[in-house]
């Protein structure tokens, strides 16, 4: 048995890899603007959509919301004033796209979909990602609204560079989707974290860091500070722990515990991750308390709160 800093022996699951289940659709993502996506997601599924078409319908919905000044638009802009987003996706095959510091197109999500099935590569960024979403028809707009130019204003005249997490400012939403045939896939987008660095990318767009889908074993997202995710290659981490026998909560634990260890100053280092395997298991885990998931199955619908290592 693999050992972990704090596990014992009931984190531990040994579904055979590759076996997933059939007949128990669920649907997880992350904070409270999961619910009406993944309300979206489950009746894409219903309505005979496949895992891939669900992740991505399923965090549009927070993509088109102009009020979520987190994603998409209305996102909160970099220092700069330039509402820049990141996403990716992945199905259960390993195929993924991603698209990172894309600007003026409202749902980048679908744009990485589109990277993953009409181009030969996984990523495409900034000015080129742009062009090639225009050219497949996307619409250019102006996702800066007047909410989040107000507040953009009134922080440059201090422009204090403190990045906080989970108090308003940055909530990216990924969802992890088990579909009726037991297959799996997974999407991520945000506008990262406000005014950052312009040319700044977080986890989000980085497939291994904000998102991974193994469909022989589970998939995980992340949310919260993106250097600290990238830096533990966070989501892929959590897999690969499932793939060990972890529980999809003890993966992320133990993840957690990683960039714990490997940070000195904790101050405002929130991370989140979510994690559900090829079964229907399903978890969180965070640095800080704060952080909760939407789950949707054919019995439930609701919010979970994750455990968590540190108080505030
Ligand atoms: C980023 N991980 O850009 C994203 C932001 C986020 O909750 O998830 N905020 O670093």
């Amino acid at each position: 048995m693999p050992t972990f800093v704090s596990a014992s022996a009931e984190d531990y699951f040994s579904p055979k890899n590759g076996v997933s289940a059939k007949g128990n659709p669920t649907i997880i993502s992350t904070w409270n603007h999961g619910l009406p996506a993944n309300a979206k997601a489950w009746q894409v599924l219903q309505a005979g959509g496949s895992a891939l078409d669900a992740a991505e319908q399923g965090v549009r919905v927070v993509e088109d919301d102009p009020e979520n000044q987190s994603v998409g638009l209305g996102g909160r802009p970099d220092r700069d004033g330039n509402v820049t987003l990141d996403a990716c996706i992945q199905n259960h095959l390993s195929q993924c796209g991603a698209v990172s510091f894309l600007q003026h197109i409202k749902n980048p999500i679908s744009v990485a979909r589109k990277v993953m099935e009409r181009t030969p590569h996984v990523m495409l960024s900034g000015e080129g990602a742009l062009q090639f979403a225009v050219a497949q028809g996307f619409q250019k707009e102006n996702l800066l609204t007047e909410k989040s130019k107000k507040e953009w204003e009134k922080w440059l005249i201090e422009s204090t560079y403190e990045p906080v997490i989970n108090i308003e400012n940055h909530d990216t939403i990924g969802m992890l989707v088990l579909d009726d045939e037991g297959v799996l896939a997974g999407s991520c987008t945000t506008s990262g974290m406000a005014y950052k660095l312009h040319g700044r990318v977080g986890d989000s767009p980085i497939i291994g860091a904000g998102l991974f889908v193994d469909g022989e074993v589970g998939a995980a997202c992340a949310t919260g500070m993106g250097e600290a995710v990238i830096r533990v290659a966070g989501s892929a981490m959590v897999v690969e722990l499932m793939r060990q026998g972890a529980k999809p909560e003890v993966a992320c634990r133990e993840v957690v515990e990683r960039i714990v260890r490997k940070h000195n100053d904790l101050t405002n280092l929130q991370v989140g991750f979510l994690a559900l395997d090829v079964i229907g298991n399903h978890g969180g885990y965070s640095v800080y308390a704060g952080f909760d998931y939407a789950l949707r199955t054919a019995q439930k619908e609701e919010l979970v709160k994750t455990k968590y290592k540190l108080e505030w």
